[in-house]
């Protein structure tokens, strides 16, 4: 992947990052409307619409490099999609972009826990640009040493290390992986192993990010899950601290040769946090349905409540936005 495109350094101006946060909100905000309402599709369709709108507004001229789909599959939000106020025009920051509108379709659907719509924004050239495979990932958070968990390890050794460097027992540890048939095996081996376990129905990017927020309770992050939110994860720990690895899952021939064409030549490449999101990051969320991390929307007579997280690499600053929305003065594009 090329190194950052920025001409003169930094070019992204940190008041974006808090712009972010309308998009986000929008997204969550239109969401909420189909919380535990069984479908999946209209919740995804309604943030990703207004997620869409919302960026209408942002001063940047900016592609979506993590998105949708493909711009025959997906009508809005599609992988190469120019978005910003400068989309036609050119003029702001040239940035990257990568968005998961509802992070947790099927759980907004069933009312559950920990559902997000969320955000990342990079300098030209700064996501990995992971097709929509899977990727199979390791977590865990700020102050270990470097390396402490590994792909190649098994569970019992990463537990193990894992458990070392933090000097307590395999037993205190608190794994999290997705609820999936396909980790039967990693959930068997940790429990043997003696670990307890958090499964999570979706969400694995805010799964991926509790290991950096100790109010979370969770230690490792363990397991696969969709190769986009696992650079939005990444970009997200650019910001907050902690370490991931991530490697595709290349199922046929055919993926492998989309992939080489995007640009991602060994196809077993282990990738970590930087090779992922790299350079200036930001990323911000809003919880759609509460979670470990977020507070979900909360509608009242003529307006909602949101709660989100906007944070940035270079400064390493974390922000919590509480959104007290009037739907009364909202420009229409925001109210949902
Ligand atoms: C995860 C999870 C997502 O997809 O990435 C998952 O975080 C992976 O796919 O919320 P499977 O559902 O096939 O396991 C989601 O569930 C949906 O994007
Ligand atoms: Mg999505
Ligand atoms: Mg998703």
């Amino acid at each position: 992947m090329p190194e950052s495109g920025a001409p003169h350094g930094l070019v992204v101006d940190r008041n974006l990052a808090l712009e972010l946060v309308r998009v986000t909100e929008a997204a969550a905000l239109a969401a909420s409307r189909w919380i535990g309402r069984g479908d999946k599709n209209a919740a995804d369709g309604a943030a990703v619409e207004a997620m869409r709108k919302a960026f209408d507004t942002v001063a940047i001229t900016g592609t979506v490099v993590i998105g949708e789909g493909e711009m025959d599959e997906a009508p809005m939000l599609y992988i190469g999609e120019k978005v910003g106020l400068y989309a036609r025009t050119g003029g702001g920051p040239e940035v990257d972009i990568a968005v998961d509108p509802l992070e947790g379709t099927s759980i907004t659907a069933k009312g559950g826990p920990n559902a997000i719509a969320t955000v990342a924004l990079a300098e030209k050239g700064g996501f990995l640009h992971a097709p929509d495979i899977y990727m199979d990932k390791i977590a865990v958070g700020p102050g270990l040493p470097d390396g402490v968990v590994s792909l190649d390890a098994s569970p019992e050794q990463n537990l193990r290390e894992l458990a070392k460097a933090k000097k307590v027992e395999v037993s205190d540890l608190m794994v999290c992986t997705l609820d999936r048939d396909r980790h039967k095996d990693l959930i068997k081996a940790c429990r043997a192993a003696g670990a307890r376990i958090t499964l999570i129905g979706d969400g694995d990017v805010s799964g991926v990010m509790n290991v950096s927020q100790p109010e979370a309770g969770i230690d490792i992050y363990m397991g696969s899950g969709g190769a986009p939110e696992g650079v939005l994860a990444a970009a997200a720990l650019r910001c907050i601290g902690g370490q991931m690895y991530g490697r595709l899952m290349f199922e046929t021939e055919e993926q492998i040769a989309r992939a080489r064409s995007m640009g991602i030549t060994d196809p077993n490449r282990v990738y970590a946090v930087e090779e992922m999101a790299r350079g200036d990051v930001m990323f911000a969320a809003t919880g759609v349905t509460t979670g470990a991390m977020l507070r979900g929307v909360r509608r009242f007579s003529g307006g909602a409540y949101t709660h989100s997280i906007v944070m940035r690499s270079k400064s390493g600053t974390v922000r919590y936005v509480e959104g007290h929305h009037n739907f009364a003065r909202k420009p229409s594009a925001f109210v949902a």
